[in-house]
C-alpha cells in the first residue's frame, strides 16, 4: 500500500502525467482511502516539489508540470471527497488573493470543505476585491475564504477585508484565511475570524464558522 503512495508522490515529483491519474485510480479500486490518497501521496509529492524548488533542484517548468500532474489525480478524488459530506453546510467562496497565482493548496482546501459539506464556489486566484465582494452580493455564501502564497500578496487579504467592510458585506459572512505565508497573529491582525494552518484544519475551522461543530 505504502509502495502505491510513494510510487503516486514520485509521479507529482516527476510531473508524470500520464501515469499518476492511473496510479489514483488503482488506489482507489483496491479500496484506499481517498483522504490517504491525497495526504499520503499527491501531498508528499508536491510538498518535496516545493522543497526542491527552494533548494533551486527544480525550476518554473517542472514545478507547473508537477502542478497539472497533481490537479489531474486531485480531480480523480474530488468527487468522492465530496460525497463524504453531501450538502450539510452553507456556501464557501474561495479564493487566491489579487497577485497571486499559487491555487494548488486552496484547490485541496476546497475538496476538503465539499467534503466536509459544503457547497464549494471557486473564484479562483489573482482576485482583486472587488471580485470577492461582487461575487458575495451575487452568492450570498457563509464564509469566504482567501488563499496567499507570496508574503507579498498577504497584504491583499487585509485589502479585502477592507473592501468586503466598505460594501457593508462584513457582518454577513465569515472570513477565513491561510496559505504558508499566513498565520493565526496575521489573521487576527487584518480582522479575519479564523486561520486554517492546512486543508483539514481549514475544513474544520469551515464547520466551527457555520455553526457545524
Ligand atoms: Co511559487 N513560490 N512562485 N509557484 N511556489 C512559493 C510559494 C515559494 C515559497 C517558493 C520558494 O521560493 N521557496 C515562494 C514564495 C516566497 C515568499 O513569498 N516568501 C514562491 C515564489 C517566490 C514564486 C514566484 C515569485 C517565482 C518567480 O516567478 N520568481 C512566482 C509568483 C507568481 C505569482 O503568484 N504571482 C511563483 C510561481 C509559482 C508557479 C506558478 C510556478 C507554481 C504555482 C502553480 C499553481 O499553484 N497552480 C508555484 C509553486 C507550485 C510553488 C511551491 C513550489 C508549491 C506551492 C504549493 O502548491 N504547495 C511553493 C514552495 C512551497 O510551498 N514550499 C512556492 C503545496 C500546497 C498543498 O501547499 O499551497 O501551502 P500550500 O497550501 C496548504 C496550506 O498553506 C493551507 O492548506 C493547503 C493544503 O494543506 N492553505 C489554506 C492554503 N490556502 C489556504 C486557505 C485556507 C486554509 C488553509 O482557508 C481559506
Amino acid at each position: 500500500m505504502s509502495e502505491l503512495f510513494e510510487k503516486i508522490a514520485t509521479g507529482v515529483i516527476e510531473g508524470n502525467l500520464d501515469e499518476v491519474p492511473g496510479l489514483v485510480q488503482s488506489a482507489l479500486d483496491d479500496g484506499l482511502d481517498p483522504t490517504k490518497i491525497l495526504e499520503n501521496g499527491l501531498v508528499v509529492g508536491m510538498n518535496e516539489v516545493g522543497k526542491r524548488f527552494k533548494l533551486g533542484s527544480m525550476f518554473v517548468p517542472e514545478v507547473l508540470r508537477s502542478a497539472r500532474t497533481m490537479h489531474a489525480g486531485q480531480e480523480l478524488l474530488r468527487p468522492l471527497l465530496a460525497e463524504a459530506g453531501a450538502d450539510l453546510g452553507g456556501k464557501i467562496l474561495l479564493g487566491t488573493v489579487q497577485g497571486d497565482l499559487h491555487d494548488i493548496g486552496k484547490n485541496l482546501v476546497g475538496m476538503m470543505c465539499e467534503g466536509a459539506g459544503f457547497e464549494v464556489i471557486d473564484l479562483g486566484f489573482n482576485l482583486e476585491p472587488e471580485k470577492f465582494t461582487e461575487a458575495i452580493k451575487e452568492h450570498q455564501p457563509t464564509i469566504i475564504g482567501m488563499s496567499a502564497l507570496l508574503t507579498t500578496t498577504m497584504r491583499a487579504m487585509g485589502h479585502t477585508i477592507k473592501a468586503i467592510e466598505e460594501a457593508g458585506l462584513r457582518d454577513k459572512i465569515k472570513v477565513m484565511v491561510g496559505g504558508a505565508p499566513v498565520d493565526a497573529d496575521f489573521a487576527e491582525r487584518i480582522g479575519a475570524d479564523g486561520y486554517g494552518h492546512n486543508a483539514a484544519s481549514g475544513a474544520e475551522l469551515a464547520k466551527k464558522l457555520a455553526g457545524m461543530s
